[in-house]
């Protein structure tokens, strides 16, 4: 048999990774898993990334997609949802735009609240007893973590630690608003459950769709983080939140039935995934299927030399050639320079990142870059 197409390059623990995973499970989606390293370096990655240093990636081929919300619109375009949402056509654009309004609340609100809460700085004995303080207590992952928020000092794991129980304020409201969110989806839900009877019918997703949106996947990867790490225990309960842990239930459920039932999660290695780039590139130029030569006249040129960086953290600038550019995307081949990380290999491949987030700078311009 052979292997599926979606490659996810990711590491066990990530709340951005399993924002994915969870799309591919509620789409019944085929996939290979690539265990990375949760820090640098990554070697076996980094000559498909050209110093893209986050994780998650998706790769297609000789196609990688960079950015959580660029994978789950690039999955949503190849692979539509169902969701109910589409009926009349229109409706499918809204659910889309405000799935994507609510990733960027989700992935910089509430995953800096639940970041808050986690066991930074841990001591020993704790780093002992709990394989979570293990991590957030390693000198290793500090340093990583300190060099990726990108300031000159090491993180104080110290004022974190002071700040936690003021912080867990911010958490209980974002929770809040997202139990005020479920509270419709869940109402309608008990209404027709109370007609059909028990268990009939599926429902109570966040945007009032008949299957899993987008959103619920945003949403259920940071859910998820906070769950299995059980952070905030005494605040974050099923009496205070019922609508959340009732739809956290139910997403769990919605994956387990939905998921791929032979090739969910099929463990490939980072030589594999490099060989699948090469054996793409090999078949001469892949389109991105996105309008190539599109131009975004007022702007950026095909063409152009450039690059791209994240906007807010692990800001390591990947050069190239505009591919694609759209509202949307920008899509470059890059321009291998010497490597951040000291791999030697070229391979062809083409790097796709979301414009929202992400600064696009001519490679010249030093006004730009200012
Ligand atoms: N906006 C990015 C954020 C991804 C992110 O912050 N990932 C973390 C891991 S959960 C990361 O890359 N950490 C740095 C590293 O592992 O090198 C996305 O949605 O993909």
């Amino acid at each position: 048999m052979s292997k599926p197409e979606i490659i996810l390059h990711h590491y066990q623990g990530s709340p951005y990774a399993e924002k994915v995973v969870a799309a591919l499970r509620v789409k019944g989606l085929p996939w290979c898993s690539v265990a990375t390293s949760p820090m640098l370096p990554r070697p076996l990655l980094e000559p498909l990334t050209n110093g893209y240093r986050r994780i998650p990636v998706m790769q297609i081929g000789n196609q990688i997609f960079c950015d959580t919300a660029l994978i789950l619109k690039e999955l949503e375009k190849r692979y539509p949802s169902n969701n109910g949402g589409a009926a009349e056509g229109g409706a499918q654009a809204s659910v889309v735009g405000v799935s994507d309004m609510i990733a960027t609340w989700v992935d910089k609100q509430l995953f800096a609240n639940i970041r808050d809460q986690m066991p930074w700085g841990a001591s020993p004995e704790e780093q002992k007893a709990n394989p979570l303080a293990a991590v957030f207590g390693s000198a290793a992952f500090l340093a990583d973590r300190s060099q990726l928020s990108g300031g000159s000092k090491p993180i104080n794991t110290e004022a974190i630690r002071r700040a936690q129980p003021l912080l867990v304020d911010q958490l209980a409201s974002n929770l809040d608003t997202l139990e005020k969110t479920l509270q419709g989806p869940q109402e309608q839900l008990r209404q027709q459950q109370g007609v059909r009877g028990q268990g009939v019918g599926e429902g109570g997703w966040i945007l009032n769709t008949l299957t899993p949106s987008m959103a619920d996947c945003s949403v259920y990867g940071m859910v998820w983080w906070l769950m299995t790490t059980k952070r905030a225990p005494e605040f974050v309960t099923p009496l205070a939140f019922p609508c959340l842990f009732a739809w956290w239930g139910q997403m769990n459920a919605y994956m387990k039935k939905h998921r791929h039932p032979t090739q969910d999660q099929v463990k490939i290695s980072g030589e594999d995934a490099l060989q699948v780039a090469r054996d793409a590139q090999k078949g001469g130029y892949v389109s991105t299927g996105d309008g190539e030569g599109v131009h975004e006249a007022e702007r950026r040129r095909v063409g152009e030399l450039v690059t791209v960086s994240p906007n807010d953290y692990g800001k390591v600038p990947v050069k190239g050639r505009i591919v694609v550019i759209t509202k949307e995307r920008v899509c470059i081949r890059p321009e291998h320079g010497p490597s951040q990380q000291g791999h030697v290999e070229k391979i062809e491949v083409l790097m796709h990142f979301p414009r929202n987030g992400y600064v696009i700078v001519p490679v010249g311009n030093v006004k730009a870059a200012l």
